[in-house]
């Protein structure tokens, strides 16, 4: 089904979700996040019938990934209509962080304010040299409000998320590096590539190991060690009756690439 703001392509066991808002930078209104919503379901759907294994999120065009909530909206939320603007975008980037497959974002240009919450939402970011991320929330007078307090904390640890969160500046690439937002950089022009080859490492693992990888680390975030590693066994101990297991194991005993059936 298509959506005016939201693009989705496949690219094998790969797909990619395209933000399109090109007279505001990509920013997202009421609109464009309701077609994310709807973009999602279908996402899970292919999830579930084994055609998508990784999802990457991106921006149209080569200047913007996200440049944040759509500033003319939000400048009309009064009070607790804001607390509710704010829930349902939290909720909408909980989905995106609890998707059953890896998520990369593919951050092309500016990632700022909301736009900034949403590549912190995927699982993993990748980008361009010239990507520029940034809280700037507090220079209009709010927080974040998408997570971006939460999750960049977690993400950098209180200090460095502080730093950003508090005065609002803006980090580069090379920085954004060094601080353990991105995972990766390449070149603008590579950043597409980059990201397929990321994509492709992942799916050359057991589909089921690196689903049950992303669900150990992303629970045991969300709760006590103690609890994180009850989770991790559980998960270990379901990946030991797997066929994947026999042959993963097989294949490396029998000194040849393994062939995961994700069984
Ligand atoms: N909203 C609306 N329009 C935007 C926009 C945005 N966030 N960002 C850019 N645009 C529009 C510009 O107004 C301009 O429109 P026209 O003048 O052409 O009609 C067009 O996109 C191109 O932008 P510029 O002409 O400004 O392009 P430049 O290259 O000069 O500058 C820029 C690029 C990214 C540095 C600049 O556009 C910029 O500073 N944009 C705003 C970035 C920003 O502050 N973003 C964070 C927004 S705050 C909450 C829920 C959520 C949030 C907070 C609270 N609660 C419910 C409480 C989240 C807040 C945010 O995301």
């Amino acid at each position: 089904m298509p959506f005016e703001h939201v693009k989705l392509e496949k690219s094998g066991k790969l797909c990619w979700l395209t933000m399109h808002n090109p007279k505001a930078l990509n920013a997202l209104n009421s609109q464009v996040l309701a077609d994310l919503d709807a973009a999602l379901d279908q996402v899970v759907a292919d999830v579930e019938a084994n055609e998508t294994h990784i999802l990457a999120i991106r921006g149209a065009g080569d200047k913007a990934f996200v440049a944040g909530a759509d500033i003319s909206e939000l400048a009309q939320l009064k009070g607790l209509e804001g607390r509710d603007f704010a829930r349902n975008g939290q909720a909408l980037f909980d989905r995106i962080e609890n998707m059953p497959i890896p998520v990369i974002a593919a951050v092309g240009g500016y990632a700022l304010g909301g736009g900034c919450e949403l590549a912190l939402a995927c699982h993993l970011r990748v980008a361009s040299d010239l990507a520029v991320f940034g809280l700037p929330e507090v220079t209009l007078g709010v927080i974040p409000g998408y997570g971006g307090t939460q999750r960049l904390a977690r993400q950098l640890g209180m200090g460095r998320a502080l730093d950003m969160i508090l005065t609002g500046r803006m980090v580069k690439a090379d920085e954004a590096l060094l601080l353990g937002l991105i995972n990766r950089i390449a070149p603008a022009a590579e950043l597409e590539e980059a990201v397929e080859k990321l994509a492709s490492s992942i799916m050359q693992v057991g589909p089921l190991a690196a689903r049950a990888g992303l669900e150990a680390v992303r629970g045991g975030l969300q709760s006590s060690q103690a609890e994180g590693l009850r989770l991790e066994a559980q998960l270990f101990g379901l990946l030991c009756g797997t066929e994947d297991m026999v042959e993963g194991t097989a294949a490396f005993l029998g000194k040849r690439k393994a062939d995961f059936k994700g069984c």
